[in-house]
């Protein structure tokens, strides 16, 4: 079995090193996103994509509009309220039972440096996979045209890693304000003039290998749409600070297409 150290670039990312952890929660905190370029090694990244690539046309392909806090248009409130104003998000998902059992993605899922490691940076007590088989591990898929539209998630924070990147396009956009979701707070003029493209924000290009940690409960963000032929894919590691929780089965009907 392959061990974690094997499988992330442990020189440059000594995660249970308390100096690095400090390095990377100072960092998160500061910046609002924590970026780690070249995580996973090169035979780890290689596996990785060869899977992406075979379990592809698996993909489950959902195409919806949405407001920015995922909720379907309400034609009974004003159509320029910021919170009502409609987004594009359309890509494909492959949900975490059609991984294989031994795939890399559960050894660092469920590995305890890894999971230890979120827990400090992000000041997390705990982290427990969903309960549903689906959700925990996705690839997610972006076509050329395919884009996910500005929107604050419903889970607190966010852990990605890139697999391939889009040629054009494809690029993960943010702003670390608007929001602060524990005092209820939402800042609908700022949300309003980031919709209108009025407000230059912050764009990253992840290089394939990279883990991105961020709070995307509080950070509007969206994927620009992909403009090349290439697919930008894409894994989401979710994970749950309460044990025993599902996706909703309205998300899982929206994202894989079934509910288990
Ligand atoms: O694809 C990305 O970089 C971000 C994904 C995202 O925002 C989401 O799945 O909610
Ligand atoms: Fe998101």
């Amino acid at each position: 079995m392959n061990n974690l150290k094997e499988l992330i670039n442990y020189n440059l990312h000594p995660l249970d090193n308390l100096e690095y952890i400090n390095q990377c929660k100072e960092e998160i905190m500061s910046n609002s996103i924590l970026i780690l370029n070249h995580f996973l090694t090169k035979e780890c990244l290689d596996a990785l994509i060869s899977e992406a690539i075979q379990l592809e046309e698996k993909a489950f392909y959902c195409s919806q509009n949405h407001t920015i806090l995922l909720n379907k248009y309400d034609p009974t409130k004003d159509k320029d309220d910021p919170l009502n104003i409609e987004v594009k998000s359309d890509k494909g998902c492959v949900p975490h039972d059609l991984l294989d059992k031994k795939s890399k993605l559960n050894i660092i899922y469920n590995s305890k440096i890894f999971k230890n490691f979120l827990k400090e940076v992000l000041n997390l007590n705990n982290l427990y996979p969903y309960s549903d088989p689906l959700s925990s591990i996705n690839y997610n898929y972006y076509k050329k045209n395919q884009q996910l539209g500005w929107h604050f998630d419903n889970a607190s924070f966010a852990i990605t890693l890139m697999i391939q990147s889009a040629d054009s396009g494809g690029e993960f956009e943010y702003v670390s304000k608007g929001r602060d979701y524990n005092k209820n707070y939402i800042d609908k003029l700022f949300i309003k003039k980031i919709l209108e493209n009025c407000i230059k924000v912050n764009k990253i290009n992840a290089d394939p290998g990279t883990l991105v940690l961020f709070y995307g409960r509080n950070y509007l963000h969206r994927v620009t749409p992909n403009s090349s032929d290439k697919s930008r894919i894409l894994i989401t590691l979710n994970y749950n600070e309460e044990e025993g929780t599902q996706l909703s089965e309205n998300a899982r009907l929206t994202f894989f297409g079934r509910i288990s």
